[in-house]
């Protein structure tokens, strides 16, 4: 599939193609993107399906172009099922011998798979900016290219975090205009007695739809994971059916949607194999999510999708099983922490608040993990966490108190939500009249673990931010070399032990 796309980027970068016609081939290609990133798609006819597609898109486009000799991935075609996956295997990561220049170029297309997944939710809500669409192509094409060195290829990434930045603002923009700006809110994570529907993952207007289509009928909708901070828009308070969020990060859903008893919609990542039939049956998954054995449901031509088949299997499925009980609250993204500022500048200029930790990004099932908890845990009491992503689930029911009215864990939404985080530092450096970044009380403890979280990373990086740690491993695929280059210019570091790094991060 990447492969694939990369040979349509190439066409259209070559063949100086003007992508504004090109709205169906830029649509499927974030699709596409999308599809790979880390537990969106596990369906096999799904993935095979699409690739045909978007071959059937680069056939098409050639047609209108005459440009000189072209890659490979730009001109190859495939017979049957058998040499698909003879190619992919072929074209694959190790495909590329010098391990930087691979580094480099994954490090590029993964930061792509989330600007590519980022992108889509705007569009979806009606927003886009094909400036972000054509450096997508670029990006793409330039990790075909052999004659790229290791410093263009630097400098590429570097160019990919600055529209990491312009695709999160965007899909902000998207996100706040058609469902107005994040307030605080407490969340109900206990349950009502009436059958109900669990959505998770990250499009709001899959949940938008959803909540349209199941008022009045009985069935109560909760939100799963990453759809927790739906419940901070304007927008969503007004459906009296939208019940509170079931269950935590998306790794403990094995168990947690066996006690759910209701359907299950995926709008994206992230899908655990389900491990029984029961559940396997009430999973549906739609837009770039699949599941073998799962419902996909399509939208028709207008974006609408008929979720009326879920609706009737929760009328005859059980009420969902209490697993937990009050409230937790969140909805600090930038509009509504600047409407804290005076507060938030008063108690940084009188001490009471000593240091804002940013711990962003995504949980995980690693033991490892119990870091991020235990890191909040001590934490002194004058420090305020500034968090968004599914990484909240390991401190955002500690009940770590507040420090004069502002709570101490400060949600600010999705993972693409970072960026709120990131306008909130850019306000206060200019309230502190401060010329770097860096000078702001603020430390950067971030986890990750799927692939759309590089875009995040990469967008801080070219906001200037340094000393980010990383954790609970560095990714696999910076090459010593490429760490090497992050370590010096960027001061990214691991993580130690949670009392060291307190004392670290407090010195700095
Ligand atoms: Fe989580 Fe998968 Fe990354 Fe959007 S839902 S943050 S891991």
């Amino acid at each position: 599939m990447l492969y694939t796309v990369k040979g349509i980027a190439e066409i259209i970068v070559k063949g100086k193609l003007d992508i504004t016609g090109l709205d169906k081939t830029n649509y499927e290609v974030l699709n596409s993107l999308f599809m790979t990133i880390t537990n969106v798609n596990f369906d096999d006819g799904a993935l095979e399906k699409q690739i045909r597609k978007m071959l059937a898109h680069r056939d098409e486009l050639k047609k209108s172009v005459s440009v000189g000799e072209l890659h490979d991935a730009a001109t190859y075609s495939v017979d049957n099922r058998e040499s698909m996956l003879a190619k992919a295997a072929s074209v694959g990561v190790l495909a590329t011998a010098n391990e930087d220049v691979r580094s480099l170029r994954e490090l590029i297309t993964y930061g792509i798979k989330g600007m590519a997944a980022y992108a889509e939710h705007a569009k979806n809500i009606g927003k886009e900016d094909l400036e972000i669409n054509a450096f997508i192509y670029e990006a793409l094409a330039a990790t075909l290219d052999d004659t790229l060195s290791v410093d263009d290829l630097i400098i590429l990434t570097l160019k990919t975090g600055e529209y990491g930045v312009k695709v999160m603002a965007l899909l902000d923009e998207a996100n706040t205009s058609r469902y107005g700006h994040p307030e605080i809110t407490e969340v109900n994570i206990g349950v009502r007695k009436n059958p109900a529907i669990l959505i998770s993952g990250h499009d709001l207007t899959d949940l938008e739809q959803l909540l349209e289509q199941t008022e009045s009928t009985g069935v109560d909708v909760y939100t799963h994971s990453e759809m927790l901070p739906a419940h901070y828009y304007p927008a969503f308070k007004k459906y009296a059916h939208f019940a509170g969020n079931y269950g935590n990060a998306w790794w403990k859903q094995t168990e947690e949607f066996e006690r759910f008893n209701g359907p299950i919609l995926f709008t994206t990542n992230c899908i655990v194999p389900p491990r029984s039939e029961e559940v396997r049956k009430r999973i549906f998954t739609t837009g770039s999510a699949g599941f073998p054995g799962c419902k996909h449901i399509t939208a028709d031509e207008n974006g609408e999708k008929d979720f009326s088949e879920i609706i009737a299997l929760a009328k005859t499925l059980p009420v969902p099983e209490e697993i937990e009980s009050g409230s937790i609250v969140g909805g600090f993204a930038h509009n509504q922490v600047f409407a804290l500022a005076d507060k938030v500048v008063e108690a940084v200029k009188s001490g009471a608040i000593k240091k804002f930790f940013v711990m962003a990004g995504c949980d995980g099932r690693m033991k490892s993990r119990g870091y991020y908890t235990e890191f909040a845990e001590k934490l002194p009491q004058d420090t305020v966490i500034l968090t968004a992503g599914c990484a909240k689930y390991r401190y955002n029911k500690l009940n770590l108190g507040d420090i004069g009215g502002i709570p101490r864990v400060l949600d600010a939404g999705q993972c693409n939500d970072s960026y709120s985080l990131a306008v909130i530092a850019l306000k206060l450096k200019e309230v502190f009249g401060l010329d770097d970044i860096n000078k702001l009380p603020i430390a950067f403890n971030i986890s990750w673990y799927e692939q759309k979280a590089v875009i995040v990373l990469l967008a801080l990086l070219y906001l200037g931010v340094k000393n980010i740690h990383l954790g609970p491993t560095l990714p696999a695929f910076l090459s010593p070399n490429v760490a090497k280059v992050l370590v010096e210019k960027f001061g990214i570091a691991g993580i130690g032990t949670v009392d060291d790094d307190i004392k670290l991060f407090m010195n700095a």
